[in-house]
């Protein structure tokens, strides 16, 4: 009995130890959800790095992601990706990212994404870095991106952590 019950509380504190890093993170602003924003450990002297991000419209109008901010970049971009030929190719969107009402939009690895320009210091996983997030009509929110593994495909926790996509 006393062996059960110290396996039992081994076993407990083993999965409070693993939980604690894969909390999400999720901010609202007005009618926009912002789902755990991540970005990947960079090599070192790596000049840019991707970020990531859901957001959800609960709204009844459209809105766009215009301009974001990422402490450490001196510039981000709104990517997204598209076929110019046989290739596929990434190029910034013009006007911002369009969230329509209802819809998730969902910036992640080989989709839309953040591209975090002139990184001024290496990306360690396990940190967490300010950055802004600013849409045409909700306005500015400030966020925090965690930085994931390097060659990470989704934050740590999420479903699809071991996709090969
Ligand atoms: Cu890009």
């Amino acid at each position: 009995m006393r062996r059960t019950l110290s396996t039992l509380m081994a076993s407990s504190l083993a999965l409070l130890v693993i939980a604690a890093p894969l909390a999400a993170h999720d901010y609202t602003l007005g009618d926009l959800v912002i789902a755990h924003p991540w970005t990947r450990a960079t090599p070192p002297g790596a000049p840019v790095a991707g970020g990531y991000l859901a957001i959800t419209n609960k709204g009844g109008a459209a809105d766009r992601l215009v301009a974001v901010s990422f402490a450490g970049a001196s510039n981000v971009e709104i990517h997204e990706m598209k076929m110019d030929g046989d290739v596929m190719k990434m190029a910034e969107l013009p006007g911002g990212l369009v969230i329509e009402p209802g819809a998730t939009v969902r910036l992640e690895p080989g989709g839309f994404h953040l591209m975090l320009m002139g990184l001024s210091a290496q990306l360690t996983k396990g940190q967490t870095i300010k950055g802004a997030l600013t849409f045409d009509k909700a306005g500015t929110i400030a966020v925090e991106f965690a930085v994931e593994a390097l060659g990470a495909k989704a934050p740590a926790g999420s479903a699809d952590e071991h996709a090969t996509h």
